[in-house]
Parts: C-alpha cells; structure tokens; sequence
C-alpha cells in the first residue's frame, strides 16, 4: 500500500484502476489540469530540467526521490497516508464512531466547501508565483521555488481527487472551478484574501512561504484530525510537503537577514540601499504585511461556522487527539481578544465559536518560534535590532479587528494617526520600488543575488553550487 504505482497514467497508492468511473474522471481533468498548468505555471521555465524530489512512497522514511524533470512531466498524482486500522472520529457529537469512508449525507454541503476553499489556495499560490523564476538570487533558490510550485500542484490534485471521488457530479464541477479561478482576478477571484494579494518580488515569497504556508500547516492539520478518513489520510501526507515550503520560507528571510547584518557590519551604517542589500526595518515591514494577511485566513474570532465545523466531526483542533479534555467543547471556554470600545481586551468565550482563534494562538506561537531564530542571528552579529511579530489586531481585513486601525504594538490609533505613520508599518511604494530594483536575476551555479546569503547546505546533500536548474 505504501508503494506508489507510477506506471499508470495518474500516480496513485489508491488502486485507481479498480475504480473506472473515477479514473476516467481524472483522466478527463487532466490534460485540463496541465492546461492551466503550462498557461499560469512557472513562466519560462517550462522547458527546463530541474533537479526536483518526487513522491515514491508515502512511508516515514525515503517517500521522496531526486532527479532532473521538466515541470510539466513532472509525476502529479495521488498519495495517501497509510490508514489507520480502526480509527474513529476523534471528536464533536459523532465521537466514538467509526471514522467515515464516505462522506455524511447531512455533512456533504459543509464538508465540500471546506475542501474546496482548501484545494483554491493550492492553484492560487501558484497562480501569485508565476513570475518569480525570472528574476531568481540564484539556481539554488530557483529550483526551491519550482519545488514549491510542483507540490502546490499535487496538493490541488489531492483536493480534486477527494471532490471526483466522493461528490460526484457536484465534485467534478468543483474541480473545473478550480482551475477557472484566478489569484487576483476582478471577476472571478480565488477565494480566500490573501490568495489574491500579489507576490512580486523574492523577499514577498520567502515571508508567503513562512506565513501563508504556515497557515496551510495549521489547516492542514485541523482537516487531518477530521471524521472523514479520506481527507484526514490525504491532508497527513500533504502535511509532509507543506514543511519543506516552511524550510524555504524561514531558511530565506534567514539569509536575507544574515546578509543584511553582514553589510551593516562592514559597512558600519544601517543605510543598506547604497550596498545592494535589505535592510532590518523594510523587513519588519514586509513581516508586518505578510504576517497580518495571513492571520486573516484564520477566519472571525468568534464563528459558527468553526463551531459547526467541529461539532459535525470534520475539521478538528490541532493535535486534537493529543489533548485530554472532553473533545466535545460544549461547556469550555477560551480566552479570545476583543475590541471594547478603545480598547483591546481578553475575554472568556464559549470554546466551541473561538475554535479560529484558538488555532490562530497555535500559529502565532509556532510564528513566534521562527521570529526567535532570525533574532539570534541578528544578535550573533552585535546588531541592537529585533524583528518582532505585529499585535493579531494589526491591519486586519476579517473579524473584530477589521473596522479599527491598530499599530503593530497593539495600540488602537485614530485615522489620522494611521494615515501620519502606516508607512513605517507597511511596505511603502518606495520599499517595493526598491526591491524590485534588486530582482535582477542570478544563474551561475554557486552565485548569489547581492542581498541574501548563500545556504549553509545544498539539496539532498549536494554541493551549493550544484546545477539545480539546467538552464542551457
Ligand atoms: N478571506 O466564520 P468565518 C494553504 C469567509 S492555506 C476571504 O469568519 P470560518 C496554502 C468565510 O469563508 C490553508 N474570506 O470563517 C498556503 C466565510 O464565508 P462563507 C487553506 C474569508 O468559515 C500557502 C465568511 O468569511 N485552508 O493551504 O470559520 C500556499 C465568514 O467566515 C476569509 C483552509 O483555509 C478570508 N481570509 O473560517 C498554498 C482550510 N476568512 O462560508 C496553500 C479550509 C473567512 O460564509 N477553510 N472568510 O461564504 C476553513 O477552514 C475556513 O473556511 C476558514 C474560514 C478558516 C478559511
């Protein structure tokens, strides 16, 4: 079961072959799937070998392999966790039951609409990162990003496998909206924000990586925990990909921040733009931006819908089955921050309508921890400056943060206040002028773009200045 078979047309550990009615499904998406793919895929690229990993089985150990692939063959298909024998909902009213194969029929509206706002963000990510491999600090970083890109790929796969197996007609057309919307598209938009914010630049990819891919840990999670086997089983080994994009992500600020430090040491000033190199504050600025539109994909503070959500057994909390209470929620609180009139306060909620906020704690923690390591950094090269994560009331867009201006240190300011000083909160024009000014393109093995450090390691223990990417 672990094993993947490769020699049919989709990959799958599924038995696909037993099913003809959804393997034709997915035949039929596919070549729609490589359609989008090569229209709003990597742009450029398409053509080059890149030294990618690709699934070949989901065990713990050695489920990924290395080789030279041009993109659109690489092998997208469909990978399960190992089920577990036995396995129950783990929580809400159906507690105890035996974990569902097939979807509830009082469930399938909720349960579909949860996947496909999940398997929406896959695309779009994609979608927002088109344009990046133009303009790569080096080859290494170039085949990170097509990394990236493949299993975002793979990961709508999973999402459009569950939509054609388990929804039928309603499933299928699920599927085919999903390659018909775009990220930031007037008129048929992705559909959470932050997928439709653009990503123009490197030092936007690296803070999405770091906090929009967190967010889909925190998601991903909480739908592993679900009643609804399949989904738990698919989002359990998506889990596994989605922390290589977090490497990428916190591994990239890293540098840049080690790169900035590095200048600001030899050249003894702060003013890095005169030295090719981004200095500490733009940083905290793009952290700010990035940071606050990714707590918005949490969702309202207070929802029902979440409370639904967990009562119904499909989407649970994170490391649910670790956690000793009751696993019902019915009685519990949790303490949620408020706006009360001008002020911020924290208030004891019923625990089942705080279960977004209580998954936003779990992110900003896990944040927090990365914030913590670019700060050592910072601090081993004698530098007095400290990167810090912006108040969860900063520049909201969703829930009771979206109507107040709030500084980063959580601090309610009036509309004149914020229109004197979000340029020193948010990347300013002149900030992404700037950085767009650094995006020149770096593609000789072993070389750098100015303003970020070499890794400390390649790929799969090869050398930094291995040909990643064969651009010849
Ligand atoms: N933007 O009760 P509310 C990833 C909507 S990232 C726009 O506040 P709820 C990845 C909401 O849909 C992980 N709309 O929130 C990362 C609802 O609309 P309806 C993605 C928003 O429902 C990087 C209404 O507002 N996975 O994997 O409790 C690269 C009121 O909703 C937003 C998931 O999100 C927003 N930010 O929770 C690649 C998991 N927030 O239904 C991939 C699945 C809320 O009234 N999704 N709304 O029309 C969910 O669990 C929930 O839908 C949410 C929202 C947590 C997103």
């Amino acid at each position: 079961m672990a094993g993947i078979d490769y020699s049919s047309l989709i990959p799958n550990n599924v038995s696909l072959h037993e099913n003809r009615r959804l393997q034709r499904a997915l035949e039929d998406w596919q070549p729609k799937f490589l359609e989008w793919w090569n229209d709003m895929g990597p742009l450029g690229f398409q053509a080059k070998e890149t030294y990618l990993r690709t699934a070949v089985s989901v065990d713990a150990k050695g489920w990924a392999q290395f080789d030279y692939v041009r993109m659109p063959e690489y092998r997208w298909g469909i990978f399960l966790a190992e089920p577990e024998p036995g396995r129950q909902v783990n929580f809400g009213d159906h507690k105890g039951q035996p974990a569902w194969q097939e979807v509830p029929g009082e469930y399938r509206g909720t349960l579909r609409r949860l996947i496909v706002t999940q398997g929406d963000t896959e695309p779009a990510s994609v979608e927002q990162q088109r344009h990046l491999g133009r303009t790569c600090p080096s080859l290494y970083d170039l085949r990170n990003i097509f990394q990236v890109n493949v299993e975002e790929g793979r990961h709508l796969w999973a999402m459009v496998y569950l939509l054609d197996a388990h929804f039928g007609r309603d499933g299928r057309e699920e599927s085919e909206a999903l390659l018909q919307r775009r990220s930031g598209d007037a008129d048929k938009p992705r559909i959470l924000g932050a997928f439709n914010e653009k990503t123009p630049d490197w030092l936007s990819f690296f803070m999405f990586c770091f906090f929009t891919d967190r967010d889909g840990k925190y998601q991903l999670a909480s739908l592993a925990e679900s009643g609804f086997d399949p989904l738990s089983r698919t989002c359990r080994f998506m889990l596994t990909e989605e922390a290589h994009h977090m490497f990428v992500g916190e591994a990239g600020i890293m540098r840049i921040v080690q790169r900035a430090c590095e200048l600001m040491r030899e050249h003894k000033t702060d003013d890095l733009r005169k030295h090719g190199g981004i200095d500490l504050p733009t940083i905290q600025r793009y952290l700010n931006f990035h940071c606050s539109v990714s707590l918005d994909l949490f969702g309202s503070e207070i929802s029902t819908n979440a409370a639904n959500f967990y009562t119904m057994g499909l989407k649970g909390r994170f490391e649910e089955t670790k956690k000793t209470d009751d696993h019902l929620l019915k009685q519990a609180t949790y303490p949620v921050a408020e706006l009360d009139g001008e002020r911020i306060v924290t208030r004891d909620e019923p625990a089942l309508v705080s279960l977004n906020e209580r998954l936003r704690d779990d992110y900003v923690a896990d944040c927090a921890r990365g914030v913590t390591r670019w700060n050592e950094v910072i601090r081993k090269h004698g530098i007095d400056f400290e990167l810090t994560l912006p108040h969860r009331a900063f520049h909201r867009a969703i829930g009771s943060f979206a109507e107040v201006r709030v500084s980063p240190d959580g601090r309610i300011v009036s509309q004149a206040e914020w229109d004197a000083r979000h340029r020193d909160w948010l990347p300013t024009e002149d900030d992404k002028e700037y950085i767009q000014s650094l995006m020149q393109p770096v593609v000789e093995p072993g070389k750098f773009a100015s303003w970020i450090a070499p890794p400390a390691r390649g790929v799969n223990g090869l050398a930094v200045d291995f040909e990643y990417v064969r651009l010849g």
